[in-house]
């Protein structure tokens, strides 16, 4: 299979947060390789969280949704690196964390669907969207590691 380099969009959500994750939650995605080329903590504004996900607009789950992620801070990211899509979604884990492995951030953080840490865009069409809803162009470096053979 091709090996194509990538960005990605993550976000950490508001209970990982509360908990005191995001070192530990950062340091999964940059021991797997992947590089951050953005990063920055901002409380969604009801707008911008029915733009993020509007997909799930008639979703039972919606409102619910879109309370908690308004609920406090969170911390978004571009990631990028060889395959960065699905290498985030991996070191996430599945959406449902009963489903999730243990050794991904989901399946050791998170206990419930609706509060499962942190988000990873799940395709190149999103992982664009998600990137440009958060981001202004120039707040996304591109740079070379230069100690890093696996890059
Ligand atoms: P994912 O791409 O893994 O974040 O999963 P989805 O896009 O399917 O879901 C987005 C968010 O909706 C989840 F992170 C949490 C919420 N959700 C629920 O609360 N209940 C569900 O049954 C499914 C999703």
């Amino acid at each position: 299979m091709t090996t194509l380099f990538q960005s990605t969009f993550v976000l950490i959500k508001p209970n990982a947060i509360q908990r005191e994750l995001v070192g530990e939650i950062i340091s999964r995605f940059e021991n797997k390789g992947l590089r951050i080329d953005a990063i920055k903590m901002l409380h969604m504004s009801r707008d911008l969280a029915e733009r993020h996900y509007g997909e799930h607009r008639d979703k039972p789950f919606y409102n619910d949704l879109i309370e908690f992620i308004t609920s406090g801070p969170v911390i978004a990211m571009v990631l990028s690196g060889p395959d960065a899509i699905d290498t985030a979604r991996y070191v996430v884990g599945d959406t449902d964390p009963l489903k999730a492995h243990p050794g991904t951030i989901r399946g050791q953080y998170a206990i419930t669907t609706a509060k499962n840490i942190v988000h990873a865009s799940d395709c190149v069409e999103s992982a664009r969207k998600e990137i440009a809803r958060f981001f202004a162009p120039e707040e996304v470096l591109n740079y070379s590691m230069h100690c890093r053979a696996s890059i």
